[in-house]
């Protein structure tokens, strides 16, 4: 069965001006090329093939835009990081990433992929600033967690954590075996319907104690 009855294949973007309507709402998918990105896009969707994906990094060129139903996409976009592009190729994507992010008004969330074995790379690192550069909340799957033991994904799991902070949510996940797949769709569905808002870190508690005043109070 399909978590999303009606998901389908809607377009694909190889320059802003290919981008579908920027109306009603959608969630980005980035990562590292070879990360997991489609296969993890299929899983959660709950629809086999809909999304690409190759044992060769570098599946997904262009940016690939689901719709899971009117008004609720997400997509896929072209992984970062892969040498073997030619250095032209990887600037055009890596300008049309940067567009995107910049002018994407439907934008509600960014789920950012990374290989659980090695994630927040440099590349990864500049992605997630990219991604928090706008108000939106960011989640990181580490996927492939099949292939670690149990210790060593909740070890890395934990760096990872630290590493990012609190404004960044962050979970184990494999498209192999299912694992995360509820906490992952619950993301997802929290940021499609807003619910879920940017983490902010919590400050310091007011030291002087006296509660602002009340608008209209
Ligand atoms: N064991 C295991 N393999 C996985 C998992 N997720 C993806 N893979 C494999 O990793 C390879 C790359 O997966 P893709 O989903 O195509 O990766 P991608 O991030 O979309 O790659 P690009 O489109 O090239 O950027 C494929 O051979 C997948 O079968 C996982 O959770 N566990
Ligand atoms: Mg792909």
């Amino acid at each position: 069965m399909s978590a999303y009855e009606q998901v389908k294949f809607l377009t694909s973007a190889n320059r802003t001006a290919q981008l579908p309507p920027d109306d009603g709402v959608e969630v980005a998918v980035s990562g590292r090329s070879n990360a997991g990105k489609s296969s993890a896009i299929n899983v959660i969707t709950g629809r086999k093939g809909l999304a690409r994906t190759s044992k060769a990094p570098g599946a997904t060129r262009l940016i690939n835009f689901f719709e899971l139903e009117p008004g609720r996409r997400l997509v896929d976009l072209p992984g970062y990081g892969f040498a073997a592009v030619p250095g032209e190729m990887r600037r055009h994507w890596g300008e049309l990433i940067a567009a995107y992010f910049e002018r994407r008004k439907s934008l509600r969330g960014a789920i950012v992929v990374m290989d659980v074995r090695h994630p927040l790379t440099e590349n990864d690192c500049d992605m997630l600033a990219l991604a928090q550069s706008r108000d939106v909340p960011v989640h990181i799957l580490l996927t492939k967690a099949d292939k670690l033991g149990r210790g060593a994904a909740s070890q890395t799991l934990a760096g990872v954590r630290r590493e990012v902070g609190p404004g960044v949510t962050v979970q184990l996940f494999s498209s192999l075996k299912g694992d995360g797949l509820d906490e992952a769709r619950r993301t997802l569905e929290r940021m499609l319907d807003g619910r879920q808002k940017k983490e902010t870190p919590v400050g310091p508690a007011d030291p002087t104690g006296v509660s602002k005043p009340g608008v209209g109070g």
